[in-house]
């Protein structure tokens, strides 16, 4: 990677400019908010544009003059301006729009959003624009000047302004597109919202002119005495000393940087274990000549030996749930920290030990209070259902989206599994695609577990088999199965037996039913709780009945909006398989199941 992309030559930024829009931003900055930022969270000027006449004129081609993003004046009274941000809409950043404005609740297509702000930069220092996600497509400019382009709506990205900023008057304007489109990713359908907009945290990060840009600390899966990583600087003065520090376990080790500001490391350390009974974690410093950074790191092993799953060599079992970012007791996205410690909270009333953040990269303020509650993580890339395999561009993408996620949470101990994709078809052409992908996790990440939710499929009327070829290239198996929902009813489950030509760990990654909260029937009363309660019932029998399950992630914690879920009364556009309701209300499976974890949690811990 170049360390600056914004200070390449012209003849390389015109190759730049040429590539597909996800290749466009700047390498990313780690641990953001231990730097130096200035929250441009607030009120944001907004026009709403669905025919994109802000960026394409009537042949569709851009329009020469930059459109909305030269946030154009009338020079005299004659002059002809058919746009104005200052007496446009506002929405609030970060916040899906389809939440702001009834009018915004299906919206799909472009919203131009415009920030003004000042900024003293002091000489000899750089100053970086960072966007924890912008669903799907963002194009930006500051002051008119293009600074790029990024594709995938829920990885961080960010652009260097340090060239562009001024001391007064900045204007940095965003085109965001959420669109579907068949090679996107996800592609056409999702069984969530397609929530538009900025929706995560907006900040300016300011830096010096080196700077420590990204570092790995973690410990050596195979060698767990050993910690092991590396550093990155980024800037001018690449070769420096960089100390790395964890003052409560007395490490401290001095580390000589390359010619392309990297050094990688591997020492020994007596670090205690982070585990969810006790989520141990030290403050770690990487402490160059020109910079430092500091945060709290974990420190655990996770391997699996056979159908075991180890967490720091003992044996566990996943109590887990499936969580989507949907926000906590008020419609749209989650975003904050005070909705992942609703979420997680929640999780941690179920007894659960283990989270599955379906179905693409939640918002950071998970990954690190997972991190301090002690609770698993499984992270996933919106790879799911039908992906354009066999386009390039598309696999390029995931690629991207999947080494941004990894580069934002790879010190995250809770986080012990990448899953790849969820519920794709065992084609050919999807295999090499997704083994591509396997490729960039282990090459960027050593240390954690390859999964996927898979599907299965029947051998006969009641054997299931998994043995999906995409299972050979993984450590832990994960497969979706609704027995008792989509497959027949809830006794079903009774009499059915499951195969698994892998011998590695097995995690039963969803299952459940639709529930109303407060609608109440017989147990085979469909949409009743009692339905559902009942789906749980005869399934938490089934997996023990499971010799080589490891653990399971039903779905789902909350219900959670769908564009798929018409079903008037019932749905209103909710999925109704929430164990808790869209007003935070825990219906009768999540008390079937928080039993269950009761149980299991003692028969393990
Ligand atoms: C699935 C999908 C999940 C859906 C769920 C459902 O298999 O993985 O995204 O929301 O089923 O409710 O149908």
């Amino acid at each position: 990677m170049h360390s600056n992309v914004s200070r390449l030559s012209t003849g390389l930024c015109l190759l730049l400019i040429a590539a597909p829009a996800h290749a466009q931003s700047d390498p990313l900055i780690t641990n953001v908010r231990a730097r130096r930022i200035t929250s441009l969270n607030g009120t944001w000027q907004a026009i709403i544009d669905p025919y994109e006449v802000g960026y394409y004129n009537i042949r569709q081609s851009p329009i020469s003059d930059g459109g909305f993003a030269a946030n154009r004046k009338p020079r005299d009274r004659s002059d002809r301006v058919e746009y104005d941000f200052d007496t446009a809409a506002r929405l609030l950043v970060p916040g899906d729009w389809n939440s702001q404005s009834d009018e915004l609740f299906f919206y799909e297509g472009t919203i131009w959003y415009k920030r003004d702000f000042d900024y003293n930069l002091p000489a000899g220092r750089r100053l970086f624009v960072y966007f924890g996600a912008a669903n799907y497509e963002a194009k930006v400019w500051l002051n008119g000047h293009k600074l790029g382009e990024h594709e995938g709506g829920f990885t961080p990205f960010n652009f260097e302004i340090t060239d562009y900023v001024r001391d007064t008057g900045n204007f940095l304007i965003l085109k965001v597109d959420n669109q579907r489109w068949r090679q996107a990713v996800p592609a056409l359908n999702t069984d969530w919202w397609n929530y538009g907009g900025l929706t995560r945290d907006v900040f300016l990060v300011e830096v010096p002119r080196t700077f420590v840009r990204d570092y790995f600390i973690q410990l050596d899966r195979r060698a767990s005495d050993q910690l092991a990583g590396w550093v990155q600087l980024d800037g001018p003065e690449l070769r420096q000393q960089v100390a790395l520090r964890i003052p409560e376990a007395g490490v401290e080790a001095v580390l000589q940087t390359d010619a392309s500001g990297y050094a990688r490391f591997r020492f020994h350390a007596d670090l205690e274990r982070w585990s969810p009974q006790d989520p141990r974690v030290y403050q770690a410093e990487v402490a160059a000549q020109t910079d430092r950074v500091s945060e709290r790191i974990g420190f655990r092993t996770v391997e699996t030996r056979g159908h075991d799953l180890l967490l720091n060599g003992k044996p566990i079992w996943l109590r887990g749930i499936c969580i989507h970012e949907q926000a906590p007791l008020r419609d749209g996205r989650a975003f904050s920290e005070h909705d992942a410690r609703t979420l997680l909270g929640w999780a941690r009333a179920l007894n659960a030990n283990f989270v599955r953040l379906a179905h693409y990269p939640h918002n950071e303020y998970m990954t690190r209070l997972a991190d301090e509650m002690g609770l698993l993580v499984w992270a996933e890339i919106p790879v799911y259902w039908m992906i354009a395999w066999e386009h390039g561009a598309t696999l390029e993408n995931a690629r991207n989206q999947l080494a941004e996620v990894i580069t934002r949470d790879k010190n995250r101990a809770s986080l012990i599994l990448w899953s790849m994709a969820n519920e794709t078809p065992a084609t050919e052409a999807r295999l090499d695609f997704l083994v591509a992908l396997t490729e960039v996790a282990r090459s960027l990440d050593p240390t954690r577990l390859l999964t996927a939710a898979l599907v299965s499929h029947y051998l006969d009327d009641s054997t299931l088999m998994i043995d999906d070829p995409f299972g050979a290239h993984l450590d832990v198996i994960g497969v979706n199965e609704y027995v008792g929902w989509y497959d027949g009813l809830p006794e079903k489950a009774d009499r059915l037996s499951w195969r698994m030509v892998y011998e590695k760990p097995l995690i039963i990654s969803e299952f459940g039913a639709g529930a109303l909260q407060g609608h109440h029937g017989d147990p085979l009363t469909r949409w009743t709780e009692e339905f559902q309660a009942n789906v749980y019932r005869h399934q938490l029998d089934m997996l023990e009945r499971i010799p080589f399950l490891r653990g399971t992630t039903p779905w789902i914690l909350t219900d959670f909006r769908s564009p798929r879920r018409p079903l008037p009364v019932i749905q209103d556009y909710w999925n109704r398989k929430g164990l808790i309701s869209d007003r935070g209300v825990k219906k009768q499976a999540f008390y079937v199941l928080k039993d269950y974890y009761a149980d299991i949690a003692g028969r393990y811990e």
